[in-house]
């Protein structure tokens, strides 16, 4: 397994989040993947690898270049609004939702976090960019050692990519790296591409960035958005639309599920996955399914990360890792490294 590190990870590093009307302390915190380094190091899982920065061009193909825009100076236009913001975490207050305009960018730098944001979950920092910029490196080199014929590799960034949409942040992601990473390949001349999302969460960003498409098949198992975060998508009759009808499936589970379910929903996804016949896969491998997350509901334990592992090592693709969420910072390394261990052992 080649690990891609993003060494700038820590650069991103939210002070509070607001939860039910309280700022509480942010659980998407750089701890989280300091234990899964540790870990890696400690197992010794192969290399393990800092990458080189892509072009922004790489990014725009999932991106919109108003949004990236946005992003870039982000921080700068925080600070222009008040020297004194240097000491707080920027966060959205007002949203265009539906009959509300959203194709002019307001010149108000609050209008236009709402403009580009889906929460106020999901703090702003005078890194995030510089972070968030180089996990997409991350991701973009990653998809290129498969093309190169690499069978697995594993992006170790924050913060994570799932939730982020082609023109919005939120759910703690602001760049999409799974939807990079699958881009990149294709752009390289893989003709199809599946992503697979196992975070506790529905990847909204990533469903929406390929729902019109056919070229890539992207399936969820998820904690059932009735109850859980992101709410507003990831359920079962959402399929595609146009020429991608058919090529999303959604696979949600009640809060409180066993790991007995977990992986019934696991075989059904593999066997949509098998059938697409994809020539690689992406992995959005969110570990926040674990009985002990603290912002979580699904009952699996560290030894089912290993069957994971090597359930998916049995599809016989080449695939790409890509961290998302997990919150159970003690636990974290033990269980992301268990599937990368169980895939690598079952090759
Ligand atoms: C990548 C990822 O896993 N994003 C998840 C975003 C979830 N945001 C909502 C967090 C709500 C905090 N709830 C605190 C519950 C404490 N018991
Ligand atoms: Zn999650």
């Amino acid at each position: 397994m080649l690990t891609f590190y993003n060494e700038l990870h820590a650069q991103h590093r939210g002070r509070y989040e607001i939860f039910r009307g309280e700022m509480v302390p942010c659980f998407e915190k750089p701890e989280r993947v300091d234990s899964v380094l540790a870990e890696l190091g400690r197992r010794g899982l192969g290399k393990i690898v800092t990458p080189h920065g892509v072009p922004l061009m790489s990014l725009e193909r999932i991106h919109t270049p108003r949004y990236l825009h946005f992003l870039r100076g982000a921080w700068n236009e925080w600070l222009a609004l008040d020297p004194a913001n240097a000491g707080k975490d920027a966060f959205p207050s007002v949203w265009p939702v539906r009959t509300l305009r959203d194709d002019i960018e307001p010149d108000d730098f609050c209008a236009k976090l709402g403009l580009y944001s889906m929460d106020n979950g999901t703090p702003l920092t005078a890194g995030t960019w510089t972070a968030a910029k180089t996990g997409a490196d991350c991701a973009v080199n990653a998809a290129h050692a498969l093309r190169l014929g690499e069978r697995g590799a594993f992006v170790l960034s924050r913060p994570p990519g799932h939730h982020a949409g082609a023109d919005f942040f939120g759910g703690y992601c602001f760049l999409n790296n799974a939807a990079l990473a699958a881009q990149h390949m294709l752009d390289d001349g893989a003709r199809k591409v599946a992503i697979l999302d196992i975070d506790y969460h529905h990847g909204n960003g990533t469903q929406s960035i390929f729902y019109h498409r056919d070229d890539v098949l992207f399936v969820s198992i998820h904690a059932d958005p009735r109850s859980e975060y992101p709410f507003y998508l990831g359920h079962a009759d959402e399929r595609g639309e146009g020429a991608g009808l058919g090529f999303n499936m959604n696979l949600p589970l009640a809060a409180g599920s066993t790991a007995q379910a977990w992986f019934a929903a696991l075989e059904t996804a593999c066997i949509r996955l098998g059938s697409f016949a994809p020539d690689a896969l992406v992995v959005s491998l969110g570990v926040d399914t674990f009985a002990g997350d603290p912002l979580s509901r699904f009952l699996l334990q560290s030894a089912d990360y290993l069957k994971i592992g090597e359930r998916l090592a049995y599809l016989n693709l080449p695939t790409a890792f890509i961290f998302e969420g997990g919150y159970a910072v003690k636990e974290l390394g033990t269980n992301v490294v268990n599937v990368l261990e169980g895939y690598e052992t079952a090759l």
